[in-house]
Formats: C-alpha cells, structure tokens, sequence
C-alpha cells in the first residue's frame, strides 16, 4: 500500500526512528531538515519599513506574504526554517529594526520551556508535565456553613483534601470575580485570606499563591507565607501591587481581563483577539518589570471568562500556545466556568466537572497550558497523566513512563 502521511517536523525527538526507517544518513537528513519549513509566523503590528524588509526578503528560502496595505496595512505571513528565520531577525538588527527582530526571536524561542520557576522551596521545570493549582476560595458562597470560623475551617479541611489528591499549589482568594460580582473592601478580604494562609502555611509545605487584585491584601498574604501573588486585573486595579511583589521576591501572575468582573461580561468584543490578549499581557509585563519584579518571576493567564464569550474562551484555548511568545509559564483557568457549562447543555457548576476535565485535556494535548487552575484537584490529575503521556509519546512507542512526581 502506498501511503502519504504528513511529516511532523514539530518535535525532534519524532524524526529519529523515523530516520532510521528511511535509513536516511546524516547529511540527507540535515538536508531534509533544512528544506522543511519549520515555522509559519503571522506577523502584525508592522510599520513602512518593516514590511518593505519583509517584501524583500519573500526569497527561495523565506515566503512573506503582506497584507494589502490599502485595506489592513501592518501585517504579514513569514514562513520558513528556524535558520532562515533567525537570519531575517539578525537583518532587522542590522536594519536598526529591533521591533522585528525582537518578535522575530521571542516567536523562535517560545518553542522551548520557560525557566524552571523556584517558589517556596520547590522547583517547577516547566514542559515535564502539566501542574495543578488547586482552588481554596474563601468566600460565603463558596462555603456558605453560616459563621465565619466555621467557613475558615472548612476552607482549610478543603485544602488539605485538594494537597491530599496531589495538588501542586493553593489559590487561596477571599474576593469573588464571578461575573457582575462587586469589589469587597481590602479589610474582609484579609480577615477571610489570612487566618487561611497562616493555618496552611503551618500544616503543609505546598506553595500557597493568594488571588488578590489588591496591594494591601497581597502584602499581607505574603507576609503570611504566600510566595505567588495571582492578580486577575494584570495589574490593573492597583498598580501598587507590583511594588509589593518585587519586595517580596514573589511570583506574579498576570490575568487578561477585557472590563472588571462587574461588567466585563457585557458585550466583550475583539478585532483580533489572540493578538489583543498577547499585547494585552506584554503591557502588564512591562508595567511589572518597571516596577522590580524580574521578568522570570512573571507567569502569564489569557483569563478565560474575563470578558470573552464562548466562542472567544474556545478560540484563546485552541491558540493559547501563542502565549508563549511572551516567554513565561501560562496559566489557565477553566474550571467549571460557564462556557463549559453552555456547551453541554447549561449545566451547573457543580456538574461541570467532565467538561472541566475534557477542557484541561485539550489544552495540554496542545501544548497550551503550564499550570492548570481547578477546583477538582484529583480528577485533574488522573486527566493530566493521561493528556501530558499522549502529549509526549514517541515515535516506536518506547520511553513512556508516569509523569516526575
Ligand atoms: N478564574 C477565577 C478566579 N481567579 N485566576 C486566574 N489566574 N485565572 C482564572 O481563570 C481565574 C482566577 C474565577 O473562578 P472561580 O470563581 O471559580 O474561582
């Protein structure tokens, strides 16, 4: 039987055995490599002179494609091998175009893993398999057992069963961001986050980030013991609270939020959505960087549900390994959020678990997601084991093995 199957050039590790069958030398198969196109860039944002580098250089080795400057003026499609496009990015250089060049390289070097991120005395090397933040949201909705002790308790009962399933982290929160929910004031939110974090940080040594859009709480969390500061504003509700992180020597992660929690979902629109997310991100990066926080202690979240409709939420899934331009672990939230609940029906939260799991499923296949944020810690993680193995399975069926504990 003659067959044609696409060649997947995305992983080198695939190409060996490969190789061997077609009993392909060194030299051919260098060749092989040289010829096939290994990256597809879509490029916007471009000015006069960047677009007149790139119509030059649409050569044997490279294929530009701009767009019609009379109707979309600024963007292009470069193709070609890591080689050719790294030489197009030295010539920006040369060019004094550094823009491009810095684009040009940052989409280059997203195919591999951010630094390894040391937090509260662990060490996550990013690209082994996917990490699972687990939920602890301290809220009298979420526990809603009357007295505020009794709520406490329950927030740390619930914490240890999710540090039980094997969760790599704790999300503790005390302010819901659920949609049109309003802002609590810094004092309730420290009177529901502290007792929590002191209690965990005493009972148990996982990493314990505090989701706060406030400097006040997350200067207090981090005195508590919280090593990562999750603001789901991306820095913009109080831009104090960078200041506090780089103090603190702590990891910031930085949410897209198209609005506030009480409006963003009203109307959400984009002209080029993973664009707008990326730009967006890039903005809260540097407004970290400005303010001391080191650029390897950033991690980046698209925000699903943050001002997006369903079919926005779907569409950052599918393309959430474009994140990685931006050169920090991404994390993800879509843990029984409404979309996943609109998809199979209009299920509840609580029954939004399989959807949960099937979302979380996917992205790792698509290499998407560094940390995942759920609530049902366990069941993520049998789901992850089997994702991240088929993620990574190799050619011949050989060098499977469980994940790293
Ligand atoms: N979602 C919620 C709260 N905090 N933080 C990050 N980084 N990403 C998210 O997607 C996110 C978040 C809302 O979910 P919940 O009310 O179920 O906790």
């Amino acid at each position: 039987m003659i067959l044609a199957r696409p060649l997947r050039v995305d992983r080198d590790d695939d190409l060996g055995p490969a190789w061997e069958r077609l009993g392909l030398e060194p030299a051919a198969r260098q060749r092989l490599l040289g010829s096939v196109a290994r990256a597809h860039l879509l490029l916007t944002g471009l000015g006069p002179a960047e677009s007149r580098l790139l119509r030059e250089q649409d050569t044997a080795g490279l294929t530009c494609v701009l767009s019609d400057p009379e109707r979309r003026p600024g963007g292009a499609t470069v193709s070609g091998t890591r080689a050719g496009l790294d030489a197009l990015a030295r010539l920006a250089e040369r060019q004094g175009l550094g823009g491009l060049a810095r684009a040009l390289d940052a989409a280059l070097a997203a195919a591999a893993p951010p630094e390894p991120t040391v937090l509260g005395g662990r060490t996550f090397r990013w690209g082994e398999r996917t990490l699972v933040m687990g939920v602890v949201n301290v809220t009298p909705d979420s526990f809603s057992d009357g007295g505020r002790h009794l709520e406490r308790e329950a927030a740390v009962r619930h914490a240890h069963a999710l540090v039980e399933a094997g969760a790599d982290l704790l999300d503790i929160g005390g302010e819901s961001t659920r949609p049109g929910a309003g802002e609590v004031p810094a004092q309730v939110e420290l009177e529901r986050v502290l007792p929590v974090i002191e209690t965990l940080r005493a009972t148990t040594d996982v990493p314990l980030s505090v989701d706060t859009r406030k400097a006040e709480v997350a200067r207090e969390a981090l005195r508590a013991g919280a090593v990562l500061v999750n603001d789901v504003s991306g820095l913009g509700h109080d831009p104090a609270l960078a200041g506090v992180v780089a103090e603190a020597g702590a990891v910031l992660a930085l949410m897209h939020i198209q609005g506030t929690p009480e409006t963003m979902q009203t109307d959400p629109r984009y002209d080029d959505l993973v664009a707008e997310v990326i730009e967006g991100l890039a903005g809260s990066i540097d407004q970290a960087v400005a303010a001391g926080v080191a650029r390897e202690r950033l991690w980046v979240d698209p925000g699903i549900g943050f001002g997006k409709t369903v079919g926005h939420n779907l569409f950052l899934l599918r393309h959430l390994a474009e994140l990685r331009v931006l050169g920090a672990p991404v994390l993800v939230g879509t843990s029984r959020k409404r979309f996943l609940g609109a998809l199979a029906g209009g299920r509840p939260p609580e029954r939004r678990v399989a959807g949960t799991l099937a979302s979380i499923a996917a992205v790792a296949v698509l290499h998407g997601a560094d940390v995942v944020r759920v609530h049902d810690v366990g069941e993520a993680k049998d789901a992850l084991a089997v994702a991240d193995a088929i993620a990574r399975a190799r050619d011949g069926g050989d060098g499977w093995g469980p994940p790293p504990a």
